[in-house]
């Protein structure tokens, strides 16, 4: 009897468990070209001709090869497949190339043959599912093959017009065609629904938890609403993840609003950590960019990523430097949003995208299982642990982020959770450095403790409301905090977001030394209350406070950070306005309380 119960129990539990909603800013994605993976069945190998670049033909990966390597997946770590399409596609080559990619869809309700058959769809969605990962496929919905037979049934389908040649212009990106694809006409009641009947059948056929959402921006705005919303009423929960191409995160934060959709992928991330890490970029542009967060409803379900199948490999784009690219990582799964990793970055695999290579893609080689080098194991493990750390923080999957420091070559930020705080540390330098950081809002609430993170191998002292940490070259340290008592920084959490919502202004005075003046002083910047950059709203006059030194106080929003330039000429008829030189803005972090002063010299380099 007692067993009985007990065997109940824990039915009722896998049960629930199973039904669970998957809180989907606490995944780890995997994105896997199906062709390029594993090659599980070579009897469904297409016979190439000896003449065509290997880049651009099928290699033999397939849904059976993804299901023998589901244990590599599980044992990594991740928690979600993202999937390339697994539609039939165009059988022939098309001007050299093959749909060995997926995008190129024929027939809607066909498994691909080279990919498998609909039954091992079907069991890979099961088997996923036993392993506990989640199963997202990637959608098409903007195009079909160049000459799919749906062209001659349905030719009242698409839109009767060419290729775009103009990428600015909008009416050519939603109903021209796409590489010369041709267009779908979502506007259209009998095609949304079709669209519509085929994306169910799907979810259906793999168990499906989510879709990746290609070519966002050549799709109207109104299907996209429509679409994500009918798909999340039918299946609660269901993931509906767009790829809109676009590095404006105001603009990322209107079409994900007005789309509906469940997430975004974070392109404005994505350059700004390739300007800091691999290029010239000072780490001050983490801090602009991370200020824009206020316009997401919330960045923790922003899909954050390094590379993909469409740009260079993250390890080629730092040209091969590991503690560069082990600092993306780094980064990757310490920020907010959800980490989003292309097969083979964990092993450190290298190769351009196509527009760069000029011999086909390299960066969709066919993944290395068990690979020799020294420098892909290390990545491998370096991966591994960088996902068990952030799996099993709750300050890192679901932590509210807040900036805490930016300095030209360091950046450092928390993540607020009920029970955990995480303090992540960014050192850019190429030499170590000892950073002192203020702990600002949180300065109160973190006792004075020694913390430490053994991956990298980091502590740091935390006293009178200062981290201070010695950090090598090129790392970034991640210092988990537990509270002591449960729900400790639940306050904190509810302050902060006030004040990031309605937040005081701190006065804060700027002094400019200028020797040789032209005109009025003001001062001009990436905020609305210095004038958005434009010239004729700046922050001024400023006023003379001493022989060659210049003075204004502005009340600033507490806690925000703006860029920022010095201007002459200001309000001058007939001259034109005399901008501060240098490449670079400076950059204002404005505190939580009391006042501040900054003292500076006009830049004549
Ligand atoms: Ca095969
Ligand atoms: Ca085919
Ligand atoms: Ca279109």
């Amino acid at each position: 009897m007692r067993l009985l119960c007990c065997s109940c129990l824990m039915f009722c539990l896998l049960a629930l468990q199973a039904e669970m909603p998957v809180d989907w800013q606490k995944q780890v994605i995997y994105f896997v070209i199906l062709d390029r993976f594993y090659n599980g069945d070579p009897s469904n190998d297409i016979q190439l001709n000896p003449t065509d670049n290997p880049a651009y033909t099928f290699h033999g990966g397939d849904l059976a090869g993804l299901i023998q390597k589901l244990p590599y997946l599980k044992d990594l770590g991740i928690t979600t497949i993202w999937l390339s399409p697994i539609f039939d596609n165009r059988d022939t080559s098309f001007e050299g190339k093959y749909a060995y990619h997926g995008y190129w869809v024929k027939d809607f309700n066909a498994v691909e043959e080279h990919l498998g058959t609909l039954s091992l769809f079907q069991e890979l969605g099961q088997k996923a599912k036993a392993n506990g990962i989640n199963l997202v496929l990637d959608m098409v919905i903007n195009h079909m093959d160049y000459d799919t037979p749906f062209l001659q049934q349905h030719p009242e389908y698409f839109h009767d017009t060419p290729s775009i040649v103009n990428w600015d212009d909008p009416t050519q990106l939603l109903n021209y065609r796409l590489h010369g694809l041709p267009d779908l006409a979502q506007e259209r009641p009998e095609v949304a629904q079709y669209l519509m009947n085929v994306s169910k059948y799907w979810i259906e056929a793999g168990s499906l938890q989510g879709f990746r959402m290609d070519a966002v921006k050549h799709v109207p705005e109104t299907f996209w609403s429509w679409y994500n919303q009918e798909l999340q009423k039918a299946y609660p929960n269901f993931f509906l993840l767009g790829e809109h191409f676009e590095g404006d995160p105001k603009r990322c934060a209107v079409i994900w609003r007005n789309g509906k959709f469940s997430s975004l992928f974070d392109f404005p991330l994505y350059y700004v950590l390739h300007r800091v890490i691999a290029e010239e970029g000072t780490a001050e542009e983490l801090g602009t960019l991370f200020e824009e967060d206020k316009s997401y409803a919330n960045p923790n379900y922003l899909a954050t990523f390094l590379d993909n199948h469409d740009r260079d490999r993250f390890f080629t784009t730092v040209k091969g430097d590991v503690a560069k690219f082990k600092l993306g990582l780094a980064m990757l799964f310490s920020v907010r949003g959800i980490p989003t990793l292309y097969y083979g970055t964990e092993i450190a695999m290298s190769g351009r995208d196509e527009s760069h290579s000029g011999c086909g893609p390299e960066n969709r080689q066919d993944m290395q299982f068990d690979p020799k080098s020294e420098v892909a194991q290390n990545c491998l493990a370096y991966t591994k642990a960088l996902i068990q750390l952030r799996c099993n923080s709750e300050a890192l999957t679901q932590g509210v982020q807040m900036h805490l420091f930016q300095h030209r070559a360091a950046y450092s930020f928390a993540r607020i959770s009920p029970n955990e705080i995480a303090l992540v540390v960014l050192n850019n330098h190429r030499e170590s450095q000892r950073l002192v950081i203020p702990l600002a809002f949180l300065s109160k609430q973190i006792p004075a403790i020694q913390v430490q993170d053994p991956l990298h191998q980091v502590t740091g002292q935390i006293q009178k409301g200062y981290l201070v940490s010695e950090l090598p070259a090129k790392t970034c340290a991640i210092f988990l905090i537990k509270a002591s008592e449960k729900d400790q920084y639940k306050t904190l959490i509810a302050q902060y977001q006030i004040a990031r919502q309605t937040p005081q202004l701190i006065p804060v005075t700027f002094e400019v030394e200028i020797p040789q003046l032209n005109g009025q002083v003001a001062l001009i910047g990436g905020h609305s209350i210095i004038g958005n950059w434009n010239p004729s709203q700046a922050y001024g006059p400023m006023q003379q406070t001493c022989k060659t030194t210049y003075s204004i106080t502005i009340p600033m929003p507490q806690g925000s950070i703006m860029p920022y330039k010095y201007i002459q000429n200001f309000q001058t008829p007939g001259k034109d306005i005399i901008w501060e030189l240098g490449m670079t803005n400076r950059y204002v972090q404005v505190p939580w309380e009391g006042t501040i002063t900054i003292h500076e010299v006009w830049n004549k380099y």
